[in-house]
């Protein structure tokens, strides 16, 4: 029999528990009930490990392409990973493929079956500058021209709406609506993308990505879990100088590549963990998802990058996942394939029992309440 002090015990910890599970809620007021069991989940997921991603992991690898089921991760540990990036660049012009030459209904079946088997699917968007047609790297005054109000804004309003269209068909098998996580506008305090510090205010910024959440939501978009993320930091102050705010994005996270190895081993670890460090309070503080969104070493020139150089940068930080980038050409590519030098490295790294690749994700079941 319990005694009245283990009942008291009982509903307190029942209103702790049941207060945590309230604030995991997506920003999305009417987002879907399986996006929201998804959101609660991947904070839950979060405080056992981190997930490992790839881009494009499932639609090309190092002396392969539109493979049926193949995978570079898989071919070198036996299994896929959890997170699965894909880009929409060229949806806007109504393109069969995106920018690096991935076909849409094929991206969309493999998310489709990413979802079936348990795994997370994620999205960026590398979409042409909008006032003269051309790359999203084509740099310019663009964003002013775009927002409500300016003379471009009808084609960003269209192209917005593919996306809609795109994001509404992700499907299960019982029609039900597929959570994704998007991440649009990425890398923006860096000047590289038309998007990017140089060309806008972060009073334009804002409005851009805040405008584009309330567009998808006017389309009936109610499966994305929405994902701010920029490139390399300084401090929170810039990291968070053109954050759209509380109610517009669920995880946060920020893009860094590892270049000039092995000079700057050191320097990278030190940069990866003074920037988690710094936004991961945000994160807790504010019930966000953090995420390296984006990193790697391009080519993976050193034999021990796994263990040696990003374990240590991700430390004891509390992260949902770490997405790899494309294993796009031989001499662009940033997971390794049978035999590449780092190979079995990887091996061991994925061993870590903070380290969860598909196997791992799936018995953690992302979708199930
Ligand atoms: C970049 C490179 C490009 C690619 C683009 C979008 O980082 O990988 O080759 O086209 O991302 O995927």
């Amino acid at each position: 029999m319990k005694t009245n002090f283990q009942n008291l015990l009982y509903i307190i910890c029942s209103c702790w528990i049941s207060n945590l599970n309230a604030q995991y809620i997506p920003i999305d007021k009417s987002a879907t009930e399986s996006t929201k069991v998804f959101y609660k989940n991947l904070h839950k997921q979060a405080q056992k490990g981190f997930m490992i991603g790839h881009q494009d992991d499932l639609s090309y690898g190092i002396g392969w392409r539109n493979l049926d089921g193949e995978s570079d991760i898989k071919r070198v540990t036996g299994q896929y990973p959890a997170v699965f990036g894909w880009d929409l660049a060229h949806i806007e012009l109504d393109s069969a493929n995106n920018l690096d030459g991935v076909s849409f209904d094929k991206m969309k079946q493999n998310m489709k079956k990413v979802h079936a088997m348990g795994g997370v699917n994620t999205i960026t968007w590398h979409l042409r500058n909008p006032v003269n047609g051309k790359s999203a790297w084509d740099v310019d005054t663009v964003v002013k021209h775009i927002l409500k109000g300016g003379n471009k804004n009808a084609i960003y309003q269209s192209w917005m709406s593919k996306v809609a269209v795109f994001l509404n068909s992700l499907k299960d098998e019982k029609g039900n609506p597929i959570p994704v996580i998007f991440r649009p506008f990425h890398e923006h305090n860096g000047s590289w993308f038309w998007w990017g510090k140089k060309f806008c205010t972060p009073q334009e910024y804002k409005q851009l990505y805040q405008q584009t959440v309330q567009h998808l939501g006017s389309k009936g978009v109610h499966n994305v879990i929405y994902a701010y993320s920029t490139d390399n930091f300084p401090d929170e102050a810039d990291y968070l100088e053109r954050y759209p705010g509380n109610d517009f994005v669920d995880l946060i996270g920020f893009d860094t590549y590892h270049r000039n190895a092995p000079q700057s081993n050191e320097a990278f670890v030190k940069n990866l963990k003074r920037m988690l460090a710094t936004v991961e309070n945000y994160a807790e503080k504010n019930h966000k998802l953090l995420a390296i969104t984006e990193t790697g070493l391009e080519k993976v020139t050193d034999p021990n990058w796994w263990t040696n150089i990003l374990l240590k940068g991700v430390d004891n930080h509390k992260i949902s996942y770490v997405l790899l980038w494309r294993n796009g050409r031989p001499d662009h590519y940033y997971v390794p394939y049978p035999n590449q030098q780092s190979a079995e490295d990887f091996k061991e790294f994925v061993k870590n029992p903070k380290v969860f690749l598909g196997d791992k994700t799936m018995k953690e079941n992302l979708y199930k309440k």
